[in-house]
């Protein structure tokens, strides 16, 4: 059923099909579906994400470990079976892919695997909802998250809705320049906080056409510069949070993250957690829409990267 190569990756029938005859196909993350949302809403978003990646023209790849297989492109059964398992699943960096294949276990893949499992089926673009970053205090932590690396060194073209406020942004965008990574506003100047449109920082570039995205992309992947590029596209404004409020219930969920001293790959899900408690489902809301809104753009912009 699923065609199988030696390097540990799976590729679904659709995508597969996709790929072989030139059509678009935009890859999709599952952390934020185990670790992003909770159960069932994540099921429901990580279904309608793929049905708007279907409305735009692509063909959607959600992508996870399965019993140690790297998979491109979940069945519906596999998208329930994850999002049921939610927090259970092996949140799976870069760092934790040889073992869990070894072992043959499941893992949530985060940007940094998304990007490097799409690379290896040849997917272009990847559609999620924030990144990780550099964190508030990674001058004693060193909490530094391995997406931005990736970014460094894997050719995928990430469509996201900025940062969240629980990093620190300036310091996100130095590492994100030092490693040679274009930071791009769609339609804006300024960096959007997901939540919000705007962070007072500013893009590298603003580019206002997905075929302009995709022209970017493409010389950079002709020069092969190596690593990605980064698409911030800003929430509807509709959907968009009162910046004071969001970042006074984001410095509070940190707060509490020191005190009861979360460190390493669980403290972003557990920030996440607790700034959707805190809105009650305000947050969660703007979430799934700034998500939809990504994987339109990313799927319009995948048929210009042909
Ligand atoms: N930021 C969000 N939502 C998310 C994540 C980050 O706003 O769901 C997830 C993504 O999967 C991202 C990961 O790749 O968290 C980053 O984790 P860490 O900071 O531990 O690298
Ligand atoms: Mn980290």
């Amino acid at each position: 059923m699923y065609s199988t190569t030696d390097n540990h990756l799976s590729v679904a029938p659709a995508v597969a099909e996709a790929l072989a005859s030139g059509r678009p196909v935009v890859a999709l993350e599952s952390t934020i579906i185990t670790h992003g949302m909770p159960y069932p809403q994540n099921v429901e978003t990580a279904l309608r994400v793929e049905q708007t990646v279907r409305d735009n023209g692509a063909v959607p790849a959600t992508i996870a470990v399965i019993g140690g297989r790297l998979k491109a492109g979940l069945s519906a059964e596999e998208i329930e079976y994850l999002g049921r398992k939610g927090m259970a699943v092996t949140k799976a960096s870069r760092r934790d892919l040889p073992v869990l294949v070894a072992r043959g276990e499941d893992g949530a893949t985060t940007v940094a695997t998304t990007m490097i499992i799409a690379a290896m089926a040849g997917i272009r673009v990847f559609a999620t909802g924030g990144i990780g970053g550099v964190h508030r205090g990674a001058e004693t932590t060193m909490d530094i998250s391995a997406d931005l690396e990736e970014l460094a060194r894997t050719p995928v073209m990430v469509v996201c809705a900025g940062a969240k406020a629980i990093l620190d942004l300036g310091l996100t965008l130095e590492y994100l320049e030092t490693k040679g990574v274009p930071v791009i506003g769609f339609g804006t100047d300024e960096l959007p906080a997901f939540y919000t449109r705007t962070s007072g920082f500013g893009v590298d570039y603003r580019i206002d056409s997905e075929e302009e995205l995709a022209a970017a992309f493409r010389a950079k992947l002709a020069m092969r510069l190596g690593g990605g590029m980064l698409v911030t596209n800003p929430i509807p404004e509709r959907y968009s949070m009162d910046p004071q409020y969001i970042n006074s219930v984001i410095d509070e969920a940190i707060a509490e993250a020191n005190r009861r001293g979360i460190r390493g790959k669980h403290i972003t899900p557990f920030l996440l957690d607790r700034v959707a408690t805190r809105t009650d489902g305000e947050s969660l809301a703007s979430n799934i829409q700034l998500v939809l809104n990504n994987a339109a753009l990313a799927a319009r912009t995948a048929k210009f990267l042909l």
